[in-house]
């Protein structure tokens, strides 16, 4: 049967009005049409791609398909700061986020952030899965967008051109951050020139001169390639702040009780795939950064560089809501 040539064309324009009307966040979309958009910063093959990836399939096979979210990876949809503009917009619908960027926008991500706080990994995951995750998710609300689960993010050490092995040696060196008030202070107190940056554009940053270093973790430290141009990585583990898998509130709302349970277990579901896919992916970079030349800086007495940390938690942990939480943190087992 051949359509009468009018039919398909009001479909279109009624699709695309659909359409449209969802990216401003006018309408309800059809639950038919729903079409996700997500954010990463990272490729694919990392465990954040990988976590976000099993997060889609499972929406989509719990669903039957009505909502299919698409991925998009490697910062196709922009750099962390206009990524989450969007979400807050509500023309990206999920994405994962370390908590850093949000640091001046949701005040308690600023305790996850603080330097020297945590004592290893299973510490910072008993906290951000339990009180710290709940004060966040309520302060991410707020700002328009929906805490879903936590991604790990390892411990962030400084990597620079020249090398590093007391503060003393940081001073005046240019290191990137990311946009947030505490990273700046926190730098600073450490002695150095905090300079920033979007993660994008260290790399060229570092090949020019225009920085001296960066900090991040051993897998952002190796799939970036930054180590082909910081050839010295000091493992101060300054910093261990989580991630978040979140979803766009406009969208949410827009949700009956039922799909949000699907995703909330799913985000559950991922989360956990990630910190596993995490721990490997760690020691195979480590791995990979030593066997092309980088020499490691073990900082084996990490207390010259935490005494210097007094102001950063004097400025950033003194309202009692988040003094309260540092110290229900510090006292967990
Ligand atoms: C990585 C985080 C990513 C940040 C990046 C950065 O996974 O979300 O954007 O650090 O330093 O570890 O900007």
């Amino acid at each position: 049967m051949t359509p009468t040539p009018r039919r398909p064309r009001r479909a279109l324009f009624a699709a695309v009005a659909a359409a449209a009307l969802g990216v401003l966040g006018l309408g309800a979309t059809p639950a038919a049409a729903q079409e996700w958009r997500g954010w990463n910063i990272h490729a694919a093959d990392y465990p954040n791609g990988i976590g976000m990836d099993a997060f889609t399939r499972l929406v989509a096979e719990r669903t039957n398909n009505r909502i299919r979210m698409r991925t998009f990876h490697s910062a196709q949809l922009g750099q962390q700061d206009e990524a989450i503009q969007q979400m807050r917009l509500g023309t990206i619908d999920f994405a994962n986020f370390n908590l850093s960027p949000f640091n001046n926008l949701a005040p308690s991500t600023n305790v996850v952030t603080l330097p020297f706080l945590f004592r290893n990994v299973a510490h910072m995951q008993a906290a951000i899965d339990g009180p710290a995750g709940e004060a966040i998710a309520r302060d991410l609300e707020g700002i328009g967008i929906i805490a879903l689960s936590w991604y790990d993010a390892g411990a962030r050490s400084i990597y620079t051109t020249r090398p590093v092995r007391t503060p003393a040696d940081l001073r005046g060196m240019k290191i990137r951050v990311q946009t947030s008030d505490l990273w700046i202070d926190l730098m600073r107190a450490l002695g150095a020139n905090p300079t920033p940056l979007p993660f994008g554009e260290v790399f060229t940053s570092l090949q020019s001169g225009v920085i001296d270093g960066a900090e991040n973790n051993w897998p952002s430290y190796e799939s970036t390639r930054h180590f082909e141009v910081a050839r010295f990585y000091s493992t101060t583990e300054h910093s261990n702040v989580p991630e978040v898998l979140a979803v766009s509130r406009q969208r949410w709302q827009r949700l009956n009780e039922a799909d949000r349970a699907i995703l909330r277990d799913a985000a559950r579901e991922s989360a956990a795939i990630q910190r596993r896919s995490w721990a490997e992916r760690e020691t195979v970079s480590r791995q990979r950064v030593v066997a092309a030349g980088v020499t490691v800086i073990e900082i084996a007495d990490r207390t010259p560089w935490s005494a210097l940390m007094e102001p950063v938690y004097a400025k950033y942990a003194a309202d009692a809501r988040l003094a309260a939480l540092v110290r229900q943190i510090r006292a967990m087992p």
